[in-house]
């Protein structure tokens, strides 16, 4: 799973690759050193095919790296309610696995993490919120509870605040009106 600085980076490296291959910024710019004050700069001929080739493999990569950014990334998930514990499972490996869970509030809420990455990194989950720290095994499910009282969104981290993911706690629905959306 790709973090988004890696994304970002890919994406950079992209728009270098397709400015060396349309060769126009790096080989037009004269340097100031006065030997070469003409500026008789010889830009290096590539053959049409190969231009293209990158040009469209470029935008190709884009399109499918913005396509899985902006819409396959973020997982929410609805904690299933029962004998009156909202629980799901969250897998730990690379990043949390859904980073969103929807609940009520008012209800008890059991998030089961089940740790499968080994990086250091994530061997701790942090909720702020609810003051609470938690050591996650290896390959081991940790469930985490606490009962959310009040609607809102509550992040949770990982040791170092570098992976996060959130519970989206909504007004209960006996207390509202009932979602008429999806
Ligand atoms: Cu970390």
């Amino acid at each position: 799973m790709l973090t988004k600085t890696k994304i970002y980076g890919r994406l950079v490296g992209l728009g270098l690759l397709l400015s060396i291959a349309s060769g126009t910024p790096a080989t037009a710019r004269p340097i100031e050193t006065g030997v070469e004050t003409t500026g008789e700069f010889q830009p290096i001929e590539q053959p049409l095919p190969l231009k293209l080739a990158v040009t469209f493999g470029g935008l190709a990569l884009i399109g499918a790296e913005l396509w899985w950014f902006l819409f396959s990334k973020s997982s929410a998930k609805q904690a299933e309610a029962g004998e009156g514990v909202q629980e799901i499972a969250i897998a730990v490996d690379g990043g949390y696995d859904p980073d969103r869970v929807v609940v009520q509030a008012g209800q008890p809420v059991r998030l089961n993490f089940v740790r499968k990455d080994p990086s250091s990194c994530l061997e701790q989950v942090l909720l702020p919120d609810f003051h609470i720290a938690a050591d996650l095994d290896l390959n081991q499910v940790t469930p985490v509870e606490f009962t959310p009282e009040t609607p809102g969104q509550y992040q949770f981290t990982c040791g170092m605040n570098m992976f996060r993911g959130v519970v989206e706690v909504q007004e209960s629905a006996s207390n509202s009106q009932r979602n008429t959306h999806a």
